[in-house]
């Protein structure tokens, strides 16, 4: 039998009945299944991370360094490092599951790419930023608990050189209920047709219930305007998820 090499399983976490829902958390049985887990369930999320690596193109300044917070396994990162240009970048890559960083070290060392990376296994909480041109929040804000977010922003923004850029990725929730409901409704059907049960669906809800909290799209972008950011929008959205940059 051919042995599935780690990171490349399928996601059959929430397959079966579980008597007791248990909080979502960033464990080994998550890093195991986890790129086709957010490719399964994320809608855009391969879009996403190839624009990350154009838009660091364009925003990543030499002798600057280019931030992944929260990232996994670095598929960010990853995009980032084949696409800048500038010399003299560095990529640093922060996630506080210790799983998600020991796998994500691997993936580094096993690519070419020339930019050096640094993988770091830190709360963002205490991560201080210097002299940054990129920023890369990717569906990892709707994690940290609501009164800790602006504070990361506002870290973040002091760290970003002007002219700096944040990409903020993030699940959305919207005003009009109605509205709400036919994202949530559409998102699911987006899982549905990649092969995930109604029962997946359910108890994946459950678990991620009180661990992911999204926010409107206005609720954001009045942050970044509150924390500095001259000018914040949207580059991409598809129902109830979707990608905003900031420019300082
Ligand atoms: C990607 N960006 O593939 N400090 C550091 N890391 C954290 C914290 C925290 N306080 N809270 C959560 N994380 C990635 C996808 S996944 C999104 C990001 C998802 C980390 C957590 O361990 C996980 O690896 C990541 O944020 C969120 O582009 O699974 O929906």
């Amino acid at each position: 039998m051919t042995k599935i090499p780690p990171s490349e399983q399928r996601d059959s976490l929430y397959a079966n009945p579980l008597g007791s829902v248990a909080d979502f958390s960033f464990d080994q049985t998550v890093v195991d299944v986890f790129p086709d887990m957010i490719k399964r369930s994320v809608p855009g999320y391969a879009t996403i991370i190839s624009m990350i690596g154009n838009l660091a193109e364009r925003y990543a300044k030499s002798n600057s360094d280019c931030y992944d917070l929260g990232c996994s396994l670095g598929a960010a990162t990853l995009a980032m490092r084949h696409r800048i240009q500038a010399a003299n970048c560095r990529i640093i890559g922060v996630d506080n599951s210790a799983a998600m960083v020991e796998r994500c070290r691997q993936l580094m060392d096993a690519d070419s790419g020339e930019i050096p990376v640094d993988i770091i296994c830190a709360d963002l909480q205490d991560v201080n930023l210097n002299n940054a041109s990129v920023v890369v929040l990717n569906f990892t804000l709707q994690f940290i608990p609501l009164a800790e977010r602006q504070v990361i922003l506002q870290r973040i923004y002091d760290g970003l050189n002007p002219g700096g850029v944040l990409i903020l990725s993030e699940k959305l929730t919207f005003d009009d209920s109605a509205h709400d409901e036919l994202m949530i409704e559409l998102h699911h059907n987006f899982k549905r047709a990649n092969g995930y049960s109604d029962l997946e669906i359910a108890q994946k809800r459950q678990a991620i219930e009180d661990v992911l909290i999204p926010e409107t799209l206005s609720t954001h972008r009045e942050r970044l305007r509150d924390v500095g950011f001259s000018s914040s929008d949207l580059w991409f959205q598809c129902f109830n998820f979707a990608s905003m940059i900031a420019i300082k």
